[in-house]
């Protein structure tokens, strides 16, 4: 069975986690627990960025060392992912000493192999963002195409790859993988805006950066923070001999790199091509997806418009953020965020799932005082809706192996929607009402196996509440794996309890009191 090595990009540590950065780690997380739940092994890193002019300038700002400033930014980072209950299994900081030998190292070997060459640079510089831009691309206003600030002219000693020996054998890669950047318009445009234009070598150096890994050979360089921060990906599981046979050298892992489009570029031309450049192997997959916008507008912290990801975990609690960002978001379109739609969107758990395992405990409570009925099947319904949860299963299945989580969790959603319904048309009160004991006990039984089903296939996503589920099913730990949700039986006489509710709903007149509490302005 194939092995998945799955990244975030490792965030810039100069400002604080914000509901962007979240919805990456989500998805990677999600990913890589819905994998491992179809019995996969996964090895997930997440981490920081943390060299470059903007970060010492930004410390500096704060009267701190850059070292001290980034030590308590990639905290900050470790705490939200710790609220978001993101299960990584590596948090790799670029400071690291073993990441900075390794940069060196590649860095070196490029330079001996003459992919690497010293040369001069002149260009227009963003500050903020760290790229140089062509005079085409600031346009009359010289301002920076990615953040709108005015960018400087920069003539500097600086060393280039050579992308002219790679771009070839890239092309040739694209030709071989053609799923290797999904969605795949991303990979066209990529070929049509930068690669067909022609690509000129890319500057992998700074001298007016202090706050960067050293070019040994020439020390008055810093290594550019782009170069330094992709090999981020090796150093991640370069820690340890057995993880990196497992999940580098092994042509059985797929290794996939989660991004959002901003970064695209830099994943899917020039990481393959330093990895050319090194003898090494490309990794199988770039998955790009939108960017959150607030009013149309691009989130950042300088336009005061982001929202405080720490602030509506603590209210709403893990599992309720992970749901939203996952089922709301069609992965790779940009999407316009408002409070509105988010009340909206998380209200569905307590009115669907919340609303269906509070009728079949009470349900079961009340008919059979909380014993799960003996699995049978009497009913032409119970028998349609079996092969509606098979059917369910497989499409989740199949989804999980394609990476479309938000289908994944909307084809469970369905299946919710589904049991509702079946409880609606069969009214078990009736059969109960008219004494039809072994009628009620074939539609209970199906009933509390479709929950456990729901619970098992939600656990990547409601990691806390679906254990809510499993319990007051009564479902022995044994039990709580993928291989048994299509055994019918498994939960005879299990003995069901009532618990706290699941989700609560928000109602209109919750919703001013939140945006005050949660500082969100109309
Ligand atoms: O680019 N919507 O770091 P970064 C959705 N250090 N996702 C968003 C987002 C938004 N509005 N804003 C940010 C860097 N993201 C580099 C990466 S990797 C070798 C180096 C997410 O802190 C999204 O994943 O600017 C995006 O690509 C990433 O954060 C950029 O994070």
């Amino acid at each position: 069975m194939k092995n998945f090595y799955i990244t975030t990009p490792i965030y810039y540590a100069n400002g604080a986690p914000h509901l962007g950065h979240a919805y990456t780690t989500i998805f990677c997380d999600i990913l890589s627990r819905s994998k491992r739940l179809l019995g996969h092994e996964v090895f997930f890193s997440v981490g920081t960025d943390e060299h470059g002019k903007k970060i010492e300038k930004n410390a500096i700002k704060n009267g701190l060392t850059p070292q001290f400033f980034v030590d308590n930014m990639s905290e900050q980072f470790k705490k939200m992912w710790k609220m978001l209950d993101i299960d990584y299994d590596m948090f790799i900081r670029t400071t690291n000493q073993r990441h900075i030998n390794n940069v060196k190292q590649f860095f070196s070997k490029m330079l001996s192999n003459n992919d690497i060459y010293l040369g001069e640079y002149e260009g227009w510089y963003c500050i903020d963002c760290e790229s140089f831009w062509s005079d085409s691309q600031v346009g009359e206003k010289k301002i920076c195409p990615d953040c709108l600030r005015t960018v400087k002219k920069i003539k500097e000693e600086s060393y280039f790859f050579k992308c002219s020996r790679y771009v070839e054998k890239l092309l040739n890669f694209y030709n071989q993988n053609m799923d290797f950047c999904l969605p795949k318009v991303q990979l066209n445009e990529m070929i049509n805006n930068f690669i067909t234009p022609g690509l000129k070598d890319l500057s992998v150096s700074r001298t007016n950066d202090n706050w960067g890994i050293r070019v040994e050979e020439n020390t008055k360089h810093t290594v550019y923070v782009w170069f330094d921060a992709l090999f981020n990906y090796f150093s991640a599981v370069n820690f340890d001999n057995e993880v990196y046979k497992k999940f580098w050298l092994n042509n059985d892992t797929e290794i996939i790199h989660v991004v959002g489009k901003d970064i695209a570029r830099f994943h899917c031309i020039y990481w393959p091509m330093f990895l050319m450049a090194c003898d090494m192997r490309l990794p199988n997959r770039v998955l790009a997806h939108g960017l959150i916008k607030i009013k149309n507008e691009k989130m950042s912290k300088s336009k005061h418009n982001s929202i405080d990801p720490v602030l509506l975990t603590q209210y709403f609690g893990s599992d309720v953020i992970r749901y939203f960002l996952i089922s709301e978001i069609p992965f790779g379109n940009n999407y316009d965020y408002s409070f509105e739609r988010f009340i909206e969107r998380i209200n569905i758990l307590p009115h669907q799932l919340g609303n269906l395992l509070n009728r079949v405990i009470s349900m079961l409570l009340q008919y059979f005082d909380g014993a799960i009925p003996t699995f049978s099947s009497l009913n032409l319904e119970d028998a349609k809706m079996q092969d509606k949860m098979f059917s369910a299963i497989k499409d989740y299945k199949k989804n999980i192996d394609n990476l479309n989580i938000t289908e994944a969790t909307s084809t469970v959603f369905l299946f919710v929607a589904d049991v509702n319904k079946y409880i609606d048309d069969i009214a078990p009160w009736k059969l109960y009402k008219n004494n039809k004991f072994k009628e009620l006990e074939s539609v209970m039984s199906h009933l509390a196996h479709f929950l456990y089903v729901i619970a098992m296939l939600l656990s990547p996503i409601l990691v806390n509440k679906h254990k809510i589920i499993l319990n007051q099913l009564g479902v022995l730990d044994k039990f709580r794996k993928l291989e048994f949700i299509d055994k019918f039986g498994i939960l005879n006489n299990c003995v069901v309890v009532k618990g706290e509710l699941l989700f609560k709903t928000i109602d209109d007149k919750d919703i001013d009191n939140l945006k005050t509490l949660l500082n969100i302005d109309d």
